[in-house]
């Protein structure tokens, strides 16, 4: 744990008490601060009393007598579509409002550090997709290389649950717009932004707000070493920003959609190899075609970007290879389930998005695509280009029938259910094709999650390869 420093002796609020506020509970209570809870859910509040926190509801006149400042976890709404109440209440209060990100990085340098060889170094992820790939693909690089390093954030640990880091140890956080939005502290040394498309708008008030919320992660003062997907005008327009000229190599420019020429930093894929080019003169190559862990030019972005950042820590290309092709690869990500009769199972559940979706398609032909859900705003037009590679769509969710509707460009049929999506699927598909989850939408309408939404899919398989 990193205990929070900064508030001896003072309560502070705390508002949700899922993974990161109940971390942030426990990191105020080791650094001497008294933790005041709320949470809208009676079981979160009684596991926090039952650890001995005080419980008090903060929407409540009066409650922030006494509260020198509010951490809020990131799902609940601080300022769009509208701020909880709570939230309010704290602004009209006049006490700051943070999250767990910003207590951490005003915590986490120690005086013990002076003592060090090497201080530690953080280096954040964020981006609409690939930042748990990335982030983990980083962290494994760093593993295989002997290093000291630990991983959290977005993708599941409460930044403030790691260990105090040792001598040169690395702290790889994977962060989302809900907490890069919030957070009153953000100093990373090393920063990743993979790529943008359209997400969470309703949590930003659209795309403007979603993208400076992302960019708080750059601002100026920002991070020694940025690492910025181009495929995107915002990406683009962050280097410019960012850059002294075309020579500046503090920051890295990736890209998966070409080559990147000029005298900068630049690592980028195309046709399945990675190029790493630095003023001018090539300095590493990959052939990615052969790491299984990382299909599909949208995993090759994602090597890219983890690649960028291990070499931006002072790791040799060779050693970075070897690493990614020992890369597993996360659940519900281009997981291959199995294959059976020729025919492969890929669970990419994560695929929460259009964007997501579209990729994932790409990365595989002959799709037996299982795909629906809760839709996102939008609609699904930007599936376009990819759906040549659909033999047949497999269409899930409540809303299945309108779903389907919006699949013109392909053979469709409404399965409503996982069970009867993969047995269909499976019956139909030929050797040579891949059974593919990549829903496109939101899980909620019939998971709590998409993590669970991909496990129903994987429970399912496993029955059809008996
Ligand atoms: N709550 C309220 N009032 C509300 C809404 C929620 O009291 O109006 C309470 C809930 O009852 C619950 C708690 O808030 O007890 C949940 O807080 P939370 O949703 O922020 O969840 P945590 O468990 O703290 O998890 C958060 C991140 N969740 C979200 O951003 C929604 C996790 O990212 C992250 O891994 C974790 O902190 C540790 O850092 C998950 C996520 O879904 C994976 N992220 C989104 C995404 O990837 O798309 C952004």
């Amino acid at each position: 744990m990193i205990p929070v420093s900064g508030f001896e002796g003072q309560s502070v609020a705390i508002l949700g008490l899922g993974r990161s506020g109940l971390s942030a509970a426990r990191a105020l209570e080791a650094g001497g601060a008294t933790p005041v809870c709320w949470d809208d859910n009676a079981s979160a509040r009684e596991r926090a009393e039952a650890e001995g926190f005080e419980v008090r509801d903060l929407a409540r006149a009066g409650a922030f007598e006494g509260i020198a400042w509010l951490v809020v976890s990131p799902g609940i709404p601080h300022l769009y579509p509208t701020p909880n109440k709570v939230v309010a209440a704290a602004w009209e209060a006049g006490v700051p409002v943070d999250n767990d990100i910003g207590l951490f990085f005003r915590s986490f340098g120690s005086g013990e550090w002076d003592m060090y060889d090497q201080p530690p170094r953080v280096v954040a992820v964020t981006g609409s997709n690939g930042k748990s790939t990335t982030s983990a693909l980083i962290h494994h690089v760093l593993s295989e290389a002997g290093k000291s390093v630990q991983l959290a954030g977005n993708i599941g640990r409460g930044v403030l649950d790691i260990d105090p880091p040792k001598d040169g140890g690395v702290v790889v956080l994977e962060l989302s717009s809900y907490q890069t939005d919030l957070a009153r502290a953000l100093t990373p040394d090393i920063a990743v932004f993979t790529n943008l498309s359209p997400d969470h708008l309703d949590r930003h008030a659209g795309m403007g707000g979603y993208f400076a919320a992302k960019r708080r992660l750059f601002a100026e003062g920002g991070p020694d070493r940025a690492i910025i997907g181009v495929d995107e005008d915002e990406g683009r327009y962050m280097v410019n920003q960012l850059t002294h000229g075309a020579a500046d190599d503090r920051v890295i420019r990736i890209s998966a959609a070409g080559k990147l020429s000029g005298p900068g930093w630049n690592v980028f894929a195309r046709k399945g190899f990675l190029s790493e080019y630095r003023k001018g003169r090539q300095a590493g190559s990959i052939d990615l075609r052969q790491i299984a862990g990382l299909p599909g030019a949208h995993n090759h972005q994602n090597a890219c970007a983890a690649y960028a950042a291990c070499r931006a820590l002072g790791l040799a290309p060779r050693m970075i290879e070897d690493a990614f092709h020992t890369f597993a690869g996360l659940p519900h990500r281009s997981q291959r389930v199995g294959e059976k009769d020729g025919v492969s199972f890929v669970n990419d559940s994560k695929a929460t998005n259009v964007d997501a979706a579209l990729k994932a398609l790409m990365a595989f032909d002959n799709i037996r695509w299982i795909c629906g859900g809760l839709e996102k705003e939008g609609g699904l037009d930007a599936l376009r280009p990819a759906l040549d590679r659909v033999a047949k769509a497999y269409v899930i969710g409540r809303e299945a029938a309108q779903f389907a509707l919006q699949l013109d460009g392909c053979a469709g049929e409404v399965c409503t259910t996982m069970a009867e999506a993969v047995a269909r699927a499976s019956a139909e598909a030929e050797a040579g094709d891949t059974v593919l989850l990549a829903p496109a939408a939101a899980s909620f309408d019939q998971y709590d999650s998409f993590e669970k939404r991909g496990d129903d899919f994987i429970a399912e398989v496993r029955k059809v390869l008996g």
